[in-house]
């Protein structure tokens, strides 16, 4: 059953006036495909923060745990398939002039489900990069036989994703700052609103005059933000918003 959505159908309409539209994702996009979201209770592994777990520190110190944490949201990340959510997404996608789906998710849900223009600012779950020569390879499957080598120098490879102190790499976040600043409506689906740069994006759109629409079971600090607030799960709200 749909939760009351008081706001929903002036949503619909102001949607429905947007031809360039940009949507900033996160965790909780991915939450009804069984991805446990970064902050909620089932996200925790082993009881380690994820927090303290995605940092350049933590990898420096021990190596193995690191990997064996990537390596257990490989195999829970294999097993998901993408969400009503993520499907409306590439309706809006086939509806509207252009639309940018800039992400904080590493999941890869979204390019499954079929959106083509996907900007994931914190980098690939399943992808190994190498931390001389910076060589990536994508491997889609789970298991650690050991730490994983670079095949071209041999030296240990990272996750591919970007950790807490590190820059977001240029190509996607210049692409997102683009869509952001060229949309005439920003869609927040799914961000607890706590991680910058990316949550900075709200602000800049609406000090731009962008129309605004979260989508959360949650208030977040967007919401005050917000032409509208539309409280429910993504999965069940984004095919009522978006036809
Ligand atoms: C940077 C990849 C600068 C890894 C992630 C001190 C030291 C260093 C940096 C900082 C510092 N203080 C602040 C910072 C900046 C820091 C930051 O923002 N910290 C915060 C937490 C205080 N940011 C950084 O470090 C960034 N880099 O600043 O670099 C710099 C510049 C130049 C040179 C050098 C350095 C890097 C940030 C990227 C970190 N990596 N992920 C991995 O995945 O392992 S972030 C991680 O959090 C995930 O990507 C996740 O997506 C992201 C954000 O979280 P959310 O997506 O919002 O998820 P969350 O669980 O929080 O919330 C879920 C939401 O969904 C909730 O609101 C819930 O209500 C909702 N929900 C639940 N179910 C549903 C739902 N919504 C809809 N439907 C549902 N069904
Ligand atoms: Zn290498």
């Amino acid at each position: 059953m749909s939760p009351p959505l008081p706001a929903l159908e002036e949503a619909r309409t102001l949607l429905a006036g947007a031809r360039r539209v940009c949507v900033l994702t996160g965790a909780g996009i991915s939450a009804e495909s069984g991805v446990p979201t970064f902050r909620g209770k089932e996200g925790l592994w082993r009881n380690h923060d994820p927090m303290t777990l995605a940092t350049p520190r933590a990898f420096a110190e021990d190596p193995q745990l690191v990997w064996e944490w990537y390596d257990w949201r490989r195999s829970l990340v294999l097993a998901c398939t993408p969400n009503e959510g993520h499907r409306a997404l590439v309706r809006l996608e086939e509806r509207v002039e252009r639309c940018d789906i800039v992400t904080q998710n590493v999941d890869g849900l979204h390019r499954a489900a079929g959106s083509t223009r996907v900007h994931e600012l914190h980098g690939q779950l399943f992808v190994n990069r190498c931390t001389a020569c910076d060589r990536q390879r994508e491997v889609r499957s789970s298991g650690l036989d050991g730490l994983p080598h670079c095949s071209a120098c041999g030296v240990l490879e990272r996750p591919g994703v970007v950790w807490f102190g590190e820059a977001l790499p240029h190509e996607p976040w210049a692409a997102a700052s683009q869509a952001m600043t060229t949309s005439d409506l920003v869609l927040v689906v799914g961000t607890s609103a706590l991680v910058y740069p990316a949550a900075q994006f709200v602000p800049t759109a609406r000090a731009a005059d962008v129309p605004i629409i979260v989508v959360n079971p949650e208030r977040t600090d967007h919401v005050a933000l917000a032409d509208h607030h539309l409280a429910g799960p993504a999965g069940q709200v984004l095919p009522l918003l978006i036809d």
